[in-house]
């Protein structure tokens, strides 16, 4: 056993009696600071406390307990005779096994009530020093940061004597990622969010980007617990590429805007969605999504945000699906869906909820916003013109909820609480309105039109009328309100103004 002497000292006690207690049955003598020395006495196991080490008491609040040569010098020390010889000379013994996890700095800051003088108090010095000196010196020293590596690491020990190089070097690197991650959460906090840290660990390096010709990786930001595809459960099929990545987002969050009361389907096609639907049961908002655009659908992404059943688990297996997202699939719907081998299946956990900002990157630095979570209140509309019956809300609401998620300029046509036309990433309204109204009327006519944005012109209402559109729906704010609202009252249509516009780009 190359092990002979470990420092434990734990803000987290969990599997620390068991750490210690296999360390010491394998011969290994355990140094522990303070309340990690009383905890570990306490559960049996012989411990010899930091200030015996070190010859020193621990000073000013114990903010000094560990940083000190008789600690660093044992942590630190190469392998080389010119190390062995001073470590002799100053009477100092190696330390071969650093196990440390920090004072909770991102937890105590999380509470509101925290004031300056406590968080700083929850700033560990001491600890990250230690596991810093034991990740550079990891040829000598073993690190552990986390609660969970104690195991793995015990049973290589107990069985090797030793672990490997490259397992001392992946610790090592969790390490440094911790405190990396430490710092930067410290560094976000004082400088009142002046910087912002992200520490993302790549998940996977994919075939390619948004084209063959594109180097591209996925990477998960673990400070975001959001429900997301980087923490979906994969049921089955190939890895993802980077244009399934952005899509199935596209659709997550597109669902997600359904809630989980009543059935929804959204088909995403190049992160927008070609349909959309609402239904008293999953099959029926799947046959509705479909029906919008049957041939962009073909090789989509669909997700849904509730359990995927038999009956429409075989009506998705009628056309090619490239991934289907559900929080949940019953036994005989795997069973149907998995007969498509290159069909993944993603289960994501939609209790975690949305994320709450997003990043987008930009020549030189990041663009950061809030994401738009904005709920749709009845009680936030005007009707400009026109009658909106009570029972029509619940339509007007999906069509609002469906054009959100749309990219801009978006328009949606809707027919109960179904899309029938969509026209999306228009730089002209009226462009993206003729193609909504013109799929809708291929489709057996729209009733209702929403739209991301308010209208410059009255040009769209007029065209909705020559489509028998009935209700539009929209913010308003332009300073030509006026002209859509005569030409909504001319042709005898709802005009409901939202009060919020929904760019998407
Ligand atoms: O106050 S410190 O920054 N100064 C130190 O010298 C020091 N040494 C270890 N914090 C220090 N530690 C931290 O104390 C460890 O990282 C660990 O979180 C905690 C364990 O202290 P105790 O054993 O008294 O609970």
């Amino acid at each position: 056993m190359n092990i002979k002497r470990a420092l434990i000292s734990l803000w987290d006690k969990k599997g620390a009696e068991e750490l210690a207690k296999s360390l010491q049955k394998m011969g290994v003598e355990i140094v522990s600071t303070g309340n990690t020395a009383r905890f570990l006495k306490d559960s049996g196991v012989s411990v010899t406390p930091v200030e015996e080490v070190t010859g020193s008491p621990e000073i000013l609040d114990g903010r000094v307990k560990t940083l000190h040569p008789k600690i660093h010098g044992g942590i630190l020390a190469k392998e080389s005779e010119a190390h062995q010889g001073e470590l002799d000379k100053l009477d100092i013994k190696r330390i071969d096994l650093v196990a440390v996890n920090l004072y909770p700095f991102t937890e105590v800051i999380k509470s509101k009530d925290t004031d300056l003088d406590t968080a700083l108090e929850n700033i560990d010095i001491g600890g990250p020093t230690m596991v810093r000196a034991a990740a550079k010196n990891y040829n000598k020293c073993i690190v552990l940061v986390d609660t969970q590596d104690y195991s793995l690491i015990l049973d290589k020990l107990k069985t090797q004597g030793d672990i490997s190089k490259e397992l001392r070097k992946e610790l090592a690197v969790k390490a440094f990622s911790h405190t990396a991650q430490y710092d930067g959460a410290i560094t976000e906090y004082l400088s009142g969010g002046k910087f912002l840290s992200i520490l993302a660990e790549k998940k996977d390096t994919l075939r390619y980007g948004e084209n063959p010709h594109q180097q591209a990786d996925v990477f998960v930001n673990s400070s975001d617990t959001s429900a997301s595809l980087l923490n979906a459960t994969k049921i089955s099929g190939k890895q993802l590429s980077y244009n399934n990545y952005n899509d199935a987002d596209a659709a997550l969050n597109a669902v997600m805007e359904f809630g989980s009361k009543k059935p929804a389907v959204v088909a995403v096609k190049h992160a927008t969605p070609c349909g959309i639907a609402q239904g008293e049961n999953l099959k029926s908002a799947f046959i509705n999504a479909r029906k919008c655009d049957e041939k962009s659908i073909f090789g989509g992404i669909v997700a849904v945000n509730t359990e995927v059943d038999e009956s429409t688990a075989k009506e998705m297996n009628k056309i090619f699906l490239e991934i289907i997202i559900a929080p949940s699939f019953t036994k005989e719907a795997l069973e149907v869906l998995q007969k498509k081998k290159n069909l993944r299946l993603l289960k994501v956990d939609f209790s975690k909820g949305e994320a709450s900002c997003e990043l987008k990157s930009i020549n030189g630095g990041l663009l950061r916003q809030s994401k738009n979570q904005s709920r749709f209140l009845t009680k936030d509309i005007t009707v400009a013109c026109g009658e909106l019956p009570k029972d029509k809300m619940d339509e007007v609401m999906f069509a609002y909820k469906s054009v959100k998620h749309v990219k801009s300029n978006a328009i949606a046509v809707t027919k109960g609480t179904s899309t029938v036309g969509l026209g999306c990433g228009a730089t002209k309204r009226i462009d993206a309105a003729c193609k909504a109204l013109e799929q809708a009327k291929e489709n057996g006519g729209g009733e209702i039109l929403a739209s991301d944005a308010f209208f410059p012109f009255e040009d769209v209402v007029n065209i909705a009328a020559d489509y028998k559109i009935k209700y539009i729906l929209q913010p308003g704010g332009s300073k030509n309100d006026d002209l859509s609202i005569e030409a909504c009252r001319k042709h005898g249509i709802t005009l409901i103004m939202t009060g919020m516009r929904h760019f998407k780009h």
